[in-house]
């Protein structure tokens, strides 16, 4: 985003506001945001929680029976039909009070977190921990104080799961501070810290007006991550890198018994999503990139990103050379209709990078890289990774591809076979790059920077011959990074 101009403290917040809005009740009926008079039919969407996954609001409609107020979950859209219940915090019996976390669930893509949005008492609890939970179901039961019956608009958006501490109460120096999820999301969007703001609310829980409130105060606040940061002109004190992701946790152990389980979750999504990809004719092309200049210029290059609080790796230029390439052959940067009667020719160049993450493989999204520089992919590409290890990556940034890298060379392995995410049409994976023997112009035998890349492409659309034009200018931009000086706009 372009640099947030001072200007006054009013028109900031409207469109800190609006900004938040925009970003939290995303898709909800105009009822949740409490511009519908309130007829017997309509109060009936007001008492609908709504929660978010994969980004995109989930909703759970309420109908009220007597004291009683029936949570279902429903209007996930895109075809999401179930979510596993991956843990209750409650059992029938327990007293809860409105913002208590209630259960968290899982979708193919993100944990989140559903609360309360009533006092009450947990009446019936639908299902058991590890039960798919489906769309249009109930979930749960609250038998409200008929007192504390909830007309208010409160926000009750939940953000994508975080450690278990980090939904219950945070305890700093035994002071408990008290939000929802989403305020905690947008602090932490924000960098701010919760034990800075002043809670207005009851018991002095912090409120998305304090956070807003707080932002304001800030002239030249930081706004909430986009693709189009501004990147800080001078050195930061303290560069923070994005972390590496986890060290890969310690596997179950079967011995004397098997065990089989259902396909739950991400391996749920990934088995549906490979097997749709299965249908698709893959076209196969790989070759060899002598990256020994690329490797010199990011040395160079890298010390100036980390004053700047951005950690440069190798993939901002590949992703960037990607998008310069896609320009030239737009054909793939497209998607084919399931009838394969229609093609779209895609404007924005939507590089996935498959991630591996604290939740397993995803594939986040850079948007727009035509628009951007190599910093600013690698600012958003860090924003990514440090979502992604906190597995905290939404919808937003895990749909609208229109290309995909994978790097499995930053684990290891020299060749990979990448497979297409329809609906796009090709996908590349790079591996490790390697300190090889090569020949230089007059003939010495040299130790070259190596790295193999493999491409998939979409048969039905996507020849080899183009398939090898894009490759060879794609090496070549990386083969001789200074080339693509020229095409940056
Ligand atoms: N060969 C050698 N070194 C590499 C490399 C490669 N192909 N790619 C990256 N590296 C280096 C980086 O430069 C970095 O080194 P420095 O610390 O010196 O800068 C180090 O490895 C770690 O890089 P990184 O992984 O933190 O960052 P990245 O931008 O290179 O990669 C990402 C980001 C998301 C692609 C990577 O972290 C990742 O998750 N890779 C796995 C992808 C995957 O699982 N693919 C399989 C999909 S199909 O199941």
């Amino acid at each position: 985003m372009a640099a947030m101009t001072r200007g006054s403290s009013a028109v900031f917040r409207r469109l800190l506001i609006q900004q938040y809005r925009r970003r939290c009740f995303q898709g909800r009926s105009h009822s949740a945001l409490g511009s519908l008079p309130a007829t017997p039919h309509r109060k009936l969407a007001t008492c609908g929680g709504s929660f978010r996954m994969l980004g995109r609001p989930l909703h759970t409609s309420a109908a009220r029976t007597g004291a009683v107020v029936q949570f279902k979950l429903s209007d996930i859209g895109e075809g999401i039909t179930e979510v596993t219940v991956k843990e209750w915090y409650v059992k029938e019996g327990d007293k809860v009070s409105q913002f208590d976390s209630i259960c968290e669930v899982q979708s193919d893509k993100a944990s989140v977190t559903i609360t309360s949005r009533y006092d009450g008492v947990i009446a019936k609890l639908y299902y058991r921990a590890d039960d798919v939970a489906l769309v249009g179901k109930p979930l749960v039961d609250i038998e409200t104080d008929s007192a504390s019956d909830v007309t208010q608009e409160e926000d009750v958006v939940e953000t994508p799961a975080m450690a278990r501490e980090e939904h219950t109460h945070q305890e700093i120096k035994g002071v408990k501070i008290q939000a929802t999820p989403a305020v905690r999301r947008l602090a932490m969007e924000n960098n701010i810290k919760l034990s800075e703001v002043l809670g207005s609310g009851k018991d002095g829980r912090i409120l998305k007006e304090d956070i807003l409130d707080f932002l304001a105060k800030q002239t030249g606040a930081i706004l909430p991550p986009s693709p189009f940061h501004e990147i800080p002109a001078r050195p930061l004190a303290a560069p923070s890198p994005a972390p590496r992701p986890p060290p890969v946790a310690p596997q179950r152990v079967f011995a004397g018994k098997d065990v089989t389980e259902p396909l739950k979750g991400f391996h749920k999504a990934m088995a549906k999503s490979m097997t749709a990809a299965l249908s698709i004719p893959h076209l196969g092309l790989c070759d060899q990139v002598d990256l020994s200049r690329l490797v010199a210029l990011r040395a160079e290059l890298k010390a100036d990103a980390q004053c700047r609080g951005i950690k440069l790796s190798f993939m901002p230029f590949f992703i960037k050379a990607t998008s310069l390439c896609l320009s030239h052959f737009p054909i793939l940067n497209a998607s084919l209709d399931e009838g394969c009667q229609n093609i779209t020719y895609k404007a924005s160049h939507n590089v996935g990078v498959a991630m591996d993450t604290s939740l397993g493989l995803l594939v986040p999204t850079v948007k727009n890289v035509q628009l951007l520089s190599i910093l600013e992919v690698a600012q958003e590409l860090n924003r990514l990774q440090a979502l992604g290890t906190a597995g905290q990556l939404g919808t937003a940034d895990l749909s609208g591809g229109t290309f995909s890298l994978s790097n499995i060379g930053s684990i290891g392995g020299t060749y990979a076979k990448p497979v297409i995410r329809p609906p796009e049409v090709a996908i590349g994976a790079l591996g490790k790059i390697q300190v090889l023997p090569r020949f230089d112009a007059s003939g010495h035998v040299i130790a070259a920077h190596v790295m193999n890349v493999s491409w998939s492409a979409d048969h039905r659309l996507v020849d080899g011959a183009t398939m090898c034009r894009f490759s060879n200018m794609w090496r070549d931009f990386l083969h001789n990074p200074a080339g693509m000086l020229l095409h940056l706009k």
